[in-house]
């Protein structure tokens, strides 16, 4: 299938930025397109844009073909799989199809950081930042906190004190996932010992992150006043 095109629907500090679109310029430079959506004003509830995502989310990955056909990925995860796995020369994936324990390790870091990892940050950014007032439970911040700090944290530490990026000695696709998560979590006051912090100086003087953290400036964890309606349609 010849791949004559990429389209980012992307919004600024989101799973959009430091995952897919850092993959992006990793494996394309500026070679793709990118659409800003406005989570704070809905636009992902627009009706177009549901129909390419009926998750009402970014990233979406619009992917069209050499005869003009699209496809809309809207899974994070799923976009930076197949992405690194289509650009084999960037070297950013084991060899997809060998089942090696390079491999193995890579596919479970990667899937480690949209599920198990990805479950706990959300839970705590949803009941801290972005629910309602009245629907936030301090019950569900303490669990994940506490679960994320005695099991998560140990399990990534000891993999980054003993080599510089979450697979070993290279920088993967699984450090887009990993290393959004670990900004993610140190904006949340976690991961925050020395092997974090020196983790995140490494894959933040890439040049394909500072070009996919560009537009991230001015962005806080609060929903900014102004735009507070928006947590009544917030729906977990
Ligand atoms: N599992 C999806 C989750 C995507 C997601 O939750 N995106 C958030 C921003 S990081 C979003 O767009 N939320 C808007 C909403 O829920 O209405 C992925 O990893 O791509």
């Amino acid at each position: 299938m010849e791949l004559i095109q990429f389209k980012l629907y992307h919004s600024p500090a989101t799973r959009s930025s430091l995952r897919v679109k850092w993959l992006l310029s990793e494996l394309l430079g500026d070679r793709f397109e990118e659409e800003t959506v406005s989570l704070y004003d809905n636009e992902q509830y627009d009706p177009e844009y549901m129909r390419k995502n009926p998750n009402h989310c970014v990233p979406i990955l619009q992917i069209t073909t050499g005869s003009g056909e699209s496809m809309y990925m809207f899974e994070s995860g799923a976009m930076v799989a197949l992405l690194a796995d289509a650009f084999p020369e960037k070297a950013l994936a084991p060899p997809a199809g060998d089942l090696s324990f390079g491999r193995a390790d890579y596919l479970q870091m990667l899937h480690f950081g949209t599920s198990t990892m990805d479950m706990m940050l959300w839970q705590i950014r949803a009941h801290e930042h972005l629910l309602p007032r009245h629907q936030r439970d301090a019950r569900t911040i303490k669990r994940y906190r506490r679960k994320f700090v005695t099991e998560v944290e140990p399990q990534l530490s000891g993999r980054l004190d003993a080599a510089p990026y979450i697979c070993g000695e290279n920088f993967s696709a699984a450090d887009c996932i990993i290393g959004h998560n670990v900004i993610w979590a140190r904006a949340y006051g976690l991961c925050y010992d020395d092997t974090f912090r020196y983790y995140q100086a490494r894959i933040s003087s890439r040049p394909a992150f500072l070009r996919a953290y560009a537009d991230t400036a001015g962005i806080t964890a609060e929903v900014p006043a102004g735009k507070r309606t928006a947590m009544e349609t917030f729906s977990g």
